[in-house]
């Protein structure tokens, strides 16, 4: 497979049971030895874990027992011959982080997502990354009165500063998301992201995720928003997916429901030479109705679409593109690439 360069990843939640909030599971949950073994056959080079994938039940290990059971899924990543991409604390699943982790109201549900944050960058040290993704999930609130906002975006940027401290070498990519699971989130952009990380005492360790559906959801270009993140050296990594309209989360496959958006996201990383910087980090669901045995084409799916959308930005007639700009045609340049899109 001509890879372009590229390496690509996704996590073990991208193989998942097609539950949803009206309805339970629709297919048994695979094993995460099992899914190992699907990386490499789909084309895969990199894993994304959650820091309770490495080790399930995270608050029941000693700290020594935390790094061998990370050894062990290290050694396991090395026998199915992946690398770890990143590790994220998963803070919105506790019952102490119900309102929030950094941002929470409660101190001891706090300190609780400061030393879980602590753990997980143990776990990536084993697992040999020094990327850290923080999806910042349940840091918002339902109603505007019940946090106070500049006190929670210092809480978020000491809990930065903390996290850069305890590991000299660990780089801190902010995955942002408009809403949802709250109504309103407080780093819902990349100009949030980059914001805050220009705040704190380590700026130069802290760069930006960008999902293409949650760009969406904030009513965004996903390439505009790689590109302005590009502009700066801070995109490290991305989750490509797609997203239909402005409504629940949808991790569809990547180009499923827009694919001139889906060509702009893979030209923008292109041009500006994304495959020197980071993964192709694919965050897509299979849908709920999709048997199980068939439920990694999604995977398949979103990969092979993105390097045919590379293979399209490569052979775009640029001299051409530049004349249209130039003689201001965007008429005939909207028939060029959608002519180029469809050929
Ligand atoms: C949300 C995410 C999330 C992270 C890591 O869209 O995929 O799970 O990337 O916490
Ligand atoms: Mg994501």
């Amino acid at each position: 497979m001509e890879k372009f360069g590229y390496r690509f990843s996704f996590g073990p939640w991208n193989i998942h049971e097609g539950a949803d909030p009206f309805g339970p599971a629709t297919r048994p949950t695979v094993a995460w030895a099992q899914k190992s073994q699907t990386y490499r056959e789909l084309g895969f080079d990199a894993v994304q874990f959650h820091d309770d994938d490495v080790a399930p039940d995270i608050d029941m290990w000693l700290p020594a027992q935390l790094r061998a059971r990370a050894r062990a899924v290290k050694q396991q990543l090395v026998d199915a011959g992946l690398v770890a991409e990143f590790v994220a604390p998963r803070l919105w699943e506790h019952p102490l982080t119900i309102d929030g982790a950094y941002t929470s109201n409660d101190p001891k549900a706090r300190a609780y997502a400061l030393e879980r944050s602590k753990k997980a960058i143990d776990i990536a040290n084993e697992l040999d990354t020094d990327l850290m993704v923080l999806w910042l999930a349940r840091e918002g609130t339902y109603l505007r009165e019940a946090k106070d906002v500049t006190r929670a975006t210092n809480q978020l940027l000491e809990t930065l500063d903390a996290l850069l401290a305890y590991d000299a070498r660990l780089r801190i990519v902010i995955e942002p998301k408009p809403n949802e699971p709250m109504d309103l989130a407080y780093i819902p952009t990349i100009g949030h992201a980059l914001a805050l990380g220009m705040q704190t005492a380590a700026p130069q360790r802290v760069g930006v995720l960008m999902e293409s559906a949650h760009a969406i959801l904030a009513g965004l270009d996903p390439s505009d928003e790689i590109g302005y993140a590009m502009t700066f050296g801070k995109l490290w990594s991305v989750h490509l997916n797609d997203q239909n309209g402005l409504k629940y989360d949808q991790d569809r496959s990547f180009g499923a429901i827009d694919l001139r958006r889906a060509f702009n996201q893979a030209r923008v990383l292109d041009e500006n030479k994304f495959y020197n910087v980071g993964m192709v980090g694919l965050d897509v669901k299979a849908l709920r109705t999709q048997p199980a045995e068939l439920a990694t084409k999604h995977l398949r799916n979103s990969l092979a679409m993105f390097l045919k959308l590379i293979a399209l930005a490569r052979s775009l007639d640029r001299a051409k593109l530049q004349a249209l700009v130039a003689a201001r045609d965007y008429e005939e340049l909207d028939w060029l690439i959608l002519e180029h899109l469809v050929k």
